[in-house]
Order: C-alpha cells, then structure tokens, then sequence
C-alpha cells in the first residue's frame, strides 16, 4: 500500500514539474517492456565531466541510445561492453553502457532493444545538491532531547523524545554503591541508528566524518543553510549539526577521565516514538575504546571549532587529554556486554587503530611532537575506514592538517600509505566487471558504508596526489550506492526512482508518514542473514530486502549516512 501512494505521489509531483513530454515517455517505457529486468543507472544522475556508466541486463543488441527526454530524439549512440558476469551477484550476466563522452546538462534516458527504457536521469553539475543537504538534515531529525519543530522538519516535526536528564549507572560503569543510587545528566546527541541508544565510538567515527567534510570542503558548508534551530547563527549549519553531538558526548566523561561505552536502555527499545520510550536509560560499560574515540574526536572537534567557540574549544581539548591519559592507564579495558544487556555492543578488542588515531589528533592539536613519536611506535595498517577500524581517519588528518607539523620524509612516508590504499582501490575499480571497486570481504552489515567509506579514501588520495583517476574510482562508488547496482535500488530514502521505503528506523517506522526520512543511506546488501527476514537472494550483492524485518541490510545509522555527506560534499564543491 506504502509502495502504491508512493508511486502515486511520484507520478503526480513528475507531472508537476515536468513537461507531459516526460509523462508520456513514462508511459510508453512500459508498453516496450519485454525483460523483467531493467536498466540500472545512478538514479540521481551523472555530473557532466566524469565517467557515467548503467548496467544493462544481458539482450542481444550491442548497441544503445542516449535520448533526450524533451525532445525524444537520440543524442549519443554507441556500441555496448561485450557480455559480462559479476560473481558477487550470481548468474546474471550484463553489459555496460558508456556514455561518459557525453558532457550536455539535461533530462535523458537510455533506449536499449529488448529492455524496458531506464529510468529518466539528469545530467549536470547540480544533481547532488539536495542530497548534499538532506544526508546532513538526517541528524537533525534524529536528535535526542529536542522539539523537532514543524519549521525545521515539515512532516517530520515530533515531540522531544529522551532529554537524558535522569539517566542512572549500570554497575559495569562504575561499580561503587555510591554511584549505583544516583542520577546524572547526559544531554543532547544523535540516536544511533533505527535505535535510541547513544554509543561513544559509533558517534566518535560519525561525528569525527562531518567534521573532516567540513574541514576539506569549507566552500560547501559556508553556504549551506539546512534549515535547523541554529541556521541563524554565523557558524555553518555542519558545525552546528556536529555540535550537537559534541555536547552529549563530553558529557559520557566520568570524573576519572574515562569515558562510558554507551547510554541506553537495558533493552531495545519498543517499536514506538522516541518521546513513547519511557524506561531509564544507563551509564554502561567504561571502555578504553571509547575513551580513545572520545580523545580524537574532541581533539579535532576542538581545533575545528576553536575561531568559531574558543572555550569550548579549550574545555574539548582538556577533556580530549584526559580521556587519553585514562586510556594509557587503561589499556585493555574491553567492553564487555553485561548479561543484563541487550543494546548495540560495539565491541572491539584490538584497539591499536585506535590509540593511533588519538595519538594523530592530539599531536596536529596541540602540536606536541611527542604524541607523534607514539603514534610511529605503534605501526598500524590503514584499511577502509570503520567503526572498528580508524586507522585511516588518522592517516588523512595527518596529510590534509599536519603537513607543516611533519618533516618531508615523514610526510612522504604517510602520502605513500594513503596512495597504496587508493591504488588498490583504484585496481578493484578497474578490474570490477561491474566497474565497481568492491570486493565479497566488503559485503559485511553496512556494505553501503564501506562503498563509501572506500569512496572517502579515494577522494583524499584524489586531493592529495591531484589525480583524477581516483575520484572516477569514487564515483564509480556513488554510482552503486546510488541504483547502479545488482537490485535496482537507490539506496538512500528518497533520492532515486526506486528507493527503499521500509527501513529499520523506528521513527520512520511509528511517525504516521508514508515516506521514510529522507536522505538516509540503508545498510546495504550481505549475505550475513543475522535477521529472520525472507531474501530472495543470498548472493552478497543481491542479498537485499526492503523491509522494516532487516535490520541487517535495511537499517539507517549515523556513521553510514556520515560518508555519504563527505562523498556527495566531494562533488558537489566547486
Ligand atoms: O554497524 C554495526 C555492525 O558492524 C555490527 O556487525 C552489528 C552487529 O553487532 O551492529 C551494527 O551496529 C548496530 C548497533 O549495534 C546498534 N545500533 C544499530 C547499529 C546498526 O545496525
């Protein structure tokens, strides 16, 4: 019924901004219907310079057309790939379309003999703005402790749910009687996912990734207004966002300097509004995980914020410290779920990704070259940036915000990293049948977020080495993401023609609106099969379903949807 009154609404909103040109194309593509697989593009578009690829389900022709959706005449003709087939995705044989030649913005579609005609698509340098600033608006619709206003969210408005005002201790936070009876106060924040638990080391890698999109693409965000309580005020919108989660997560900071692993329930919450979830929400855990997560984020935050907050940005920094110093104390203090326990874990038990990270930030914060030397001693590997593995955010901090901190050959030395990462990134790319750089170890609880967490690295390695080879690679990435994929789906809620409805996100799921918040990017396709959900694939790239059940591969969080904002920031800067 969702999917009916969607299509409804699609149907009449292209009839309001389009010409009846475009409605009677529409209809036309369904009587030439003749494979029931279809056309898979990037559903929000191609940019004019760069590479545009769709996949085209395996028909005889070899050759295909561009069309102008104006005029309905051809404007690109050309010879399609030989047959090709992508183990990821089982059998399905196909072939690719190139028309990466073709530079002119407008409305157009792609014509190939026994397939139904793609979808419509644009082409032009515009075509990620308002994703640009709906992945961001996310947050703000996802904050804990706060009206969300009619003004601000439109359909989306909603009572303040969790202000976060009485929550208790669990005894694996601090085990004495002392502070089992009392209450404390943990402010503010974003909910992590289709939960409303606030986890320290997802929010540290989520909120440190806008913040670094802020930091590489200032000229988006000093213009960008998205419309929330603070776009009045002269600091950019991003920074506000961030802010926000900023100010709950210095609160996880114990007297001691350790920080708490995470504040929720006892339980999952019921599948019901946040202002519906009444029970005490707990302290629990004090990890050094989270501490670590919790210096480098702060320490960032801080020189990030310092022109625009100067005390706070002090106060960040101290706490940043402490929380290090605690963790040096502490090294193996591993979160360890209680038995009384059932929320998000985020466990992880190899932490030197970890220590190196707040070791990179410290130093470029405080330019102490001693945080430096430690850093070297501990000798990470830098893999796709993760929840659980950080290693790489140090390695860009360093590159885009140490160099004159650095001597060359140290520099170099970590340029060098970065660029190994990127080219073999760049080598899946070109190799990929599909022309995308992922592999079947990618295809994990949060795929989507990989794509673009490789995607991210890409970018910098593009920035770093001014190689535009790195950024098609990138974009190849957003292509998948974003419909040219083995399941048809634009993964991100309603930016696509064909986007996922049901998502695991309560208040997607309890709000009474038809369409899911837009502008979130769902986990993605696996083969983990961790829900009881009925997939009509196990293949790791088809293994998809849009339905509230599949919390593996439908749910939303706020450290997949932060690469999206730092992917789409990337190309939408000029
Ligand atoms: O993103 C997390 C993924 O890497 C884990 O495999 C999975 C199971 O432990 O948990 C994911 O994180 C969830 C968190 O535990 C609770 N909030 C929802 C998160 C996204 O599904």
């Amino acid at each position: 019924m969702k999917h009916f009154i969607l299509s409804l609404l699609l149907l009449s909103v292209l009839a309001l901004t389009s010409c009846s040109v475009l409605v009677k194309n529409n209809l036309s593509k369904l009587s030439q219907l003749t494979s029931n697989q279809s056309i898979a593009i990037n559903q929000l578009g191609y940019l004019n310079q760069g590479d545009k690829f769709a996949t085209i389900p395996n028909v005889t022709a070899s050759r295909f057309d561009l069309i102008d959706a104006k005029t309905n005449k051809v404007v690109y003709t050309a010879q399609l790939s030989g047959v090709k087939i992508w183990a990821l995705s089982g059998n399905d044989t196909f072939k690719l379309a190139n028309f990466s030649e073709f530079v002119t913005s407008g409305h157009y579609f792609l014509r190939v003999n026994g397939v139904a005609d793609s979808p419509l698509f644009s082409i032009g340098d515009n075509v990620y703005d308002s994703l640009s600033t709906a992945a961001l608006k996310y947050y703000y619709l996802n904050r804990s402790g706060i009206d969300i206003e009619e003004k601000y969210a439109g359909i989306y408005a909603r009572p303040m749910g969790h202000k976060d005002n009485n929550v208790g201790y669990h005894s694996s936070a601090e085990a004495s009687d002392n502070y089992k009876a009392q209450r404390t106060k943990a402010n503010k924040g974003w909910y992590d996912a289709g939960d409303y638990g606030k986890y320290v080391v997802n929010s540290g890698i989520s909120t440190y990734t806008l913040l670094a999109a802020f930091e590489h693409y200032p000229d988006v965000y000093k213009k960008q207004n998205l419309n929330i309580p603070e776009s009045e005020d002269s600091v950019p919108d991003i920074l506000n966002e961030a802010l926000w989660n900023l100010e709950w997560l210095i609160s996880m900071q114990s007297d001691d300097g350790g920080v708490y692993h995470k504040l929720t329930t006892r339980d999952w919450p019921g599948y019901e509004m946040p202002h519906e979830d009444q029970r005490l929400r707990l302290m629990i855990g004090k990890s050094t995980a989270a501490s670590l997560n919790f210096a480098a984020t702060l320490s960032m935050a801080s020189r990030v914020i310092a022109p625009y907050y100067p005390k706070k940005s002090e106060q960040y920094l101290k706490a940043a410290i402490k929380a290090w110093q605690w963790a040096l104390e502490n090294q193996t203090q591993y979160y360890e779920q209680p038995g009384d326990v059932k929320s998000g874990e985020y466990g992880d038990k190899y932490l030197k990704d970890e220590f190196a990270w707040a070791a990179a930030e410290l130093f470029i914060t405080t330019k102490d070259k001693g945080f430096y030397t430690i850093y070297k001693e501990i000798n990470i590997n830098y893999v796709t940036p993760a929840w659980r593995n950080v290693a790489t955010l140090s390695l860009s901090s360093l590159l885009f915000e140490a160099k004159e901190l650095l001597t060359e050959s140290e520099y170099s030395e970590l340029k060098l990293k970065q660029k190994h990462l990127a080219d073999m990134y760049l080598e899946q790319h070109k190799s990929s049948p599909y022309n995308v750089a992922m592999e079947k170890s990618d295809f994990v609880w949060g795929s989507n977020s990989v794509a673009l967490n490789k995607a991210m690295v890409l970018l910098q390695a593009a920035q770093v080495n001014k190689n535009n080879e790195y950024k098609n690679a990138a974009h190849g990435l957003i292509d998948y993401v974003l419909g040219r994929n083995p399941t048809g789906y634009s993964f991100v809620t309603g930016f696509g023609t064909k986007t996922p409805l049901y998502p695991h996100h309560r208040i997607s799921h309890r709000d009474g609106v038809v369409a899911p918040i837009p502008g979130m990017l769902v986990g993605g396709p696996h083969s983990g099969l961790q829900d009881n959900c009925n997939y009509s694939s196990n293949e790791p790239a088809k293994s998809y379903i849009d339905d509230w059940c599949s919390f593996s591969t439908n749910e939303v969080a706020i450290n997949w949807n932060a690469p999206l904002v730092y992917v789409i920031a990337a190309f939408v800067s000029r």
